[in-house]
């Protein structure tokens, strides 16, 4: 049986999650639904990255103690993973000592016995925002862009890892396809910045600055740092470094992992050099997708344009979110959301789309006691061919061409009135509705699980729905 490993970022608990981070981890689930129902071996792991000083700086902020506080955003994030009905297999938290912290130590060790390790002292810029050293060129007015705040000043002893040894290798990985990155434009990207050169970084920070980690084996006096344990996760979750190793040796390397474009560097080229310098195999392939903005501006509080994914949830239901994520944003470039956008989206390609058409086939079908006939969907609409090369948009618009379709059938058979003068085609044209119906649920399910659920059901009882499935919102 082939196996299908699928990873998301294990996001920073420091704030509840928004509709980028609900994005990535929707595709991952859709890809990860997809892959079990194609009777895959599937694993799919998400989590939180909590050995962090922004962490403990939030906690902080609010007067609260770090691990409360924690547990209560991550209790956050599960809830909206349950509501948005993402299937993960293992939610990891880097702060778990027993189920996390013994892959980064053995990860450490094998990386030192090749010896890619080396202390040296270290003066530079610091942005606690990025959890890495900056540079000056990087700064605006002396302070961060990306998260407007001035940079501290260190000077200390570090454990580098030498990253730059690795640069020609991971290039050769990627040329080859052997680590493929995706989009293309993303993969240019980081053969860019290959080709610029790789500098040895910053692995671990002198215990007594640092107020979480974990402690490097062998020198207490450091502790691990942020980026060094976080990608480590994908390989801790499934038990490398523990006795009980045997998902490890079933699902690495993984089939997929994916990101967004901000953490491109430290997934196509930290990551693979520190599974290189460990001996491991390297992920197939890195999903790379775009930033979803709205109303063409990056979400900010100050803008008041964030979009809360738990707010479209409760007013829309989890399905039509899926919807909207997998069909109207890009996997391979930025995309949009606003609260109207949405609103018109689910009007016209749900309530009026889909959910229409569901009660004007099951209506007639009910009406005229008429069962399906299963048709096999058709195998070569390019649906299977899309999802295989993560184009999730374009696999979910063959199905709304699907369901276009099946209205043009209505609209050109019209069933409803041949049924009065000629029975017997009229109940075959609804018995065809049906099966295309059944067809279109089939493609649904990854995307929408609930609602291929909902229409197989009233398929296999004959019945049209007791209440709409999308009710239209004014
Ligand atoms: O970077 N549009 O965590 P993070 C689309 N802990 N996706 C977005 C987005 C947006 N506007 N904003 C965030 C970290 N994301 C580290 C990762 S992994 C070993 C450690 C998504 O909480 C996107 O997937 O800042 C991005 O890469 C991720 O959230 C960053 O999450």
């Amino acid at each position: 049986m082939p196996k299908f490993y699928i990873t998301t970022p294990i996001f920073y608990p420091n704030a509840n999650l928004h509709i980028g981070h609900a994005y990535t981890t929707t595709v991952a689930d859709i890809l990860a639904r997809y892959h079990r129902l194609n009777g895959d071996k599937t694993y799919f792991l998400t989590g939180s990255d909590e050995n962090t000083e922004k962490v403990v700086r939030s906690a902080k902020s609010v007067g609260e103690d770090t691990k409360k506080y924690l547990d209560d955003i991550v209790s956050n994030f599960k809830d909206l993973f349950a509501k948005l009905e993402i299937s993960y297999d293992q939610f990891i938290r880097t702060s778990d000592e027993e189920n996390h912290y013994p892959g980064v130590i053995e990860l450490w060790k094998r990386i030192a016995d090749s010896g890619d390790l080396e202390k040296r002292s270290y003066s530079g810029l610091y942005c606690v925002g990025h959890e890495s050293f900056i540079t000056e060129k990087d700064l605006v007015d002396g302070k961060c862009p990306d998260h407007n705040e001035t940079p501290q000043f260190l000077e200390e002893e570090n454990w580098f890892f030498k990253l730059s040894k690795y640069t020609e290798l991971i290039k050769e990985k990627i040329k080859s396809g052997e680590f493929r990155i995706m989009p293309e434009t993303r993969r240019n990207e980081i053969l860019a910045q290959l080709d610029r050169g790789l500098e040895d970084i910053s692995f671990s920070r002198p215990a007594n600055k640092v107020s979480v980690g974990i402690p490097v084996p062998g020198d207490p006096s450091q502790k691990i740092y942020v980026w060094c344990d976080a990608l480590t996760n994908y390989i801790s979750a499934l038990g490398f470094g523990r006795k009980d190793g045997s998902l490890f040796k079933e699902f690495w390397p993984a089939d997929v992992q994916i990101i967004g474009k901000d953490i491109l560097r430290f997934h196509a080229a930290i990551w693979p050099a520190m599974l290189l310098s460990a001996g491991l195999p390297l992920p197939k392939t890195l999903l790379v997708h775009g930033f979803i903005t709205s109303g063409g501006k990056k979400m900010s509080k100050s803008l008041g344009n964030v979009i809360d994914p738990m707010e479209l949830v409760e007013e829309y239901g989890a399905e039509a979110v899926r919807y909207f994520l997998a069909r109207h944003i890009s996997p391979f470039e930025d995309g949009d959301i606003t609260r109207e956008s949405f609103k018109e989206a689910y009007n016209a390609n749900l309530a009026n789309g889909l959910g229409n058409l569901v009660s004007r086939i099951m209506k007639m079908a009910e009406q005229n006691q008429v069962k399906s006939k299963k048709l096999k969907v058709e195998s070569d609409n390019g649906y299977d061919k899309a999802i295989s090369e993560y184009d999730l948009k374009t696999a979910s618009d063959l199905i709304w061409q699907m369901i276009a379709g099946l209205d043009e059938k209505i609209q050109k058979d019209q069933p409803f009135k041949l049924i009065k003068t000629d029975k017997e085609k009229g109940k075959a044209v609804i018995g065809e509705l049906v099966s295309g119906l059944s067809n279109v649920a089939e493609l649904l399910a990854p995307f929408m699980p609930e609602t291929a659920k909902e229409i197989q059901k009233l398929i296999k009882e004959n019945k049209m729905p007791g209440k709409p499935l999308f009710p239209r919102k004014d």
